[in-house]
């Protein structure tokens, strides 16, 4: 059961909405896209949901996953220059695909990228 199945997942950190563009795909760039995502750190990949996640459970049609981000190799840093906006976190995945975090709250944003920092190196490390 699809209800069950995502439940059990224990996030590392709890949904929240940020600001999300996708900047390119297997190294290939893309057009800059801002939209709002609902985002979840799990121990070993970021997933972006649509709505708050019970909405998104509901949602849910068996076979469709969430979009993940495989964390594992992947870069976490802060960018200035991908970006006009403040607060810009830029992850970069080991595949090439290449995602941009941005909330005009600090402290929120510095949250979320010491864990996904700190979830990096874990599965660097392990
Ligand atoms: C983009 C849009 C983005 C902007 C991007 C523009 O234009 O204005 O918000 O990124 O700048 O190209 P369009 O909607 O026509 O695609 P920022 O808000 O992050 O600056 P960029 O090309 O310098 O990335």
């Amino acid at each position: 059961n699809i209800t069950q199945g995502v439940q059990q997942i224990q996030p590392a950190l709890q949904g929240e909405y940020l600001n999300k563009a996708k900047i390119s795909e297997g190294g290939k760039k893309q057009r800059k896209n801002w939209t709002s995502a609902w985002v979840v750190l799990c121990s070993n990949e970021l997933q972006f949901y649509k709505e708050s996640k019970q909405e998104a459970v509901a949602n849910l049609k068996p076979g469709c996953k969430p979009e993940g981000v495989d964390l594992c190799g992947a870069i976490v840093e802060w960018t200035t220059e991908k970006s006009s906006r403040k607060n810009v976190l830029e992850i970069i995945t080991r595949s090439g695909d290449e995602f941009l975090l941005q909330s005009d709250d600090y402290p929120i944003i510095s949250k979320w990228h010491d864990a996904i920092k700190k979830a990096v190196d874990r599965l660097s490390s392990g």
